[in-house]
């Protein structure tokens, strides 16, 4: 049994089966991880959808932006925005199955000396305060009062997770660090306008003490995950994979930009490529 941890799909099925194909993927026997964002800007977001949840028993997701924006939509408290291509998703005779089993998915999954997240990790949280923080999100999605939670998962403010918010403010910062953090200061000062490759300040003020502190990729600063420990993240396609730091691998390479599908195999520490164009394999 092989693990292997797939980047961004955005809805591009026929690179995820190219780089499937590649790495002799055995549907019974192998595990597929996916760092998030499955659907929407690509191709195929209801076939992708489908592809995974068919496979769901051999399947480990962990919820991205784009993912929570489709839940969102789908409960009715966001209109598409320009670009979606989730459309087919909705209007699908299985759409209830579908995200019926999409919003049980967790914001964080952790296997071993492995743990995946779509964005990353703020860097003054130790897995364990992140695996709680991302289990309080998990509970609100399964209850009955996720669509309170959807109307107010949109938004910049606040910047900064603080072991002091409460309710659903709560939650949007919890979130905000999981699906969509890019760039932050060392004490985790969110810098949620740039998509890279820098910021768009060198300097963000420390939340408490407002003293300026230098932002930089999330990965860059001082952390708290055990030696030996690695975090997967997709998300930031702009890195197109180099992240330096020996604690995160970043496997979002834009294939719905243009760039490529990657995979990687756990135990053999080896990557797949697929390279694409508008979604769809090159090759
Ligand atoms: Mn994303």
């Amino acid at each position: 049994m092989a693990t292997f941890i797939a980047g961004d799909l955005q809805g591009c099925l026929k690179p995820l089966k190219c780089v499937l194909k590649q790495a002799n993927f055995n549907d019974q026997h192998d595990r597929l991880w996916l760092v998030g964002d499955i659907v929407n800007r690509g191709p195929r977001s209801l076939k992708a959808l489908r592809f995974v949840y068919e496979r769901r028993d051999h399947v480990q997701v962990v919820l991205g932006n784009h993912d929570l924006h489709l839940l969102a939509v789908a409960h009715g408290v966001r209109k598409p925005s320009k670009g979606d291509t989730i459309d087919e998703i909705l209007k699908a005779k299985d759409c209830d199955t579908l995200l019926g089993w999409l919003i049980q998915q967790p914001l964080m999954y952790t296997q071993s000396q492995v743990t995946m997240v779509h964005a990353g990790i703020a860097p003054n949280w130790s897995l364990e305060q992140a695996q709680g923080y991302a289990n309080e999100v998990q509970a609100m999605l399964r209850s009955s009062k996720a669509p309170l939670f959807f109307e107010s998962m949109y938004g910049n403010e606040p910047d900064y997770f603080d072991e002091s918010q409460t309710g659903v403010i709560r939650l949007r910062s919890i979130t905000n660090v999981f699906t969509r953090m890019r760039f932050c200061t060392a004490s985790g000062r969110l810098d949620l306008t740039s998509k890279g490759p820098s910021p768009s300040a060198s300097e963000l003020p420390n939340p408490l003490t407002q003293t300026p502190e230098p932002v930089d990729a999330w990965f860059n600063h001082p952390h708290q995950i055990p030696e030996n420990h690695r975090i997967v993240f997709g998300h930031w396609a702009a890195l197109e994979g180099r992240c330096a730091a020996p604690h995160a691998l970043a496997l979002d390479t834009g294939c719905v930009w243009g760039g490529s599908l990657t995979l990687y195999e756990l135990e053999q520490d080896r990557f797949f490529r697929c390279p694409c164009k508008n979604g769809k394999p090159l090759v």
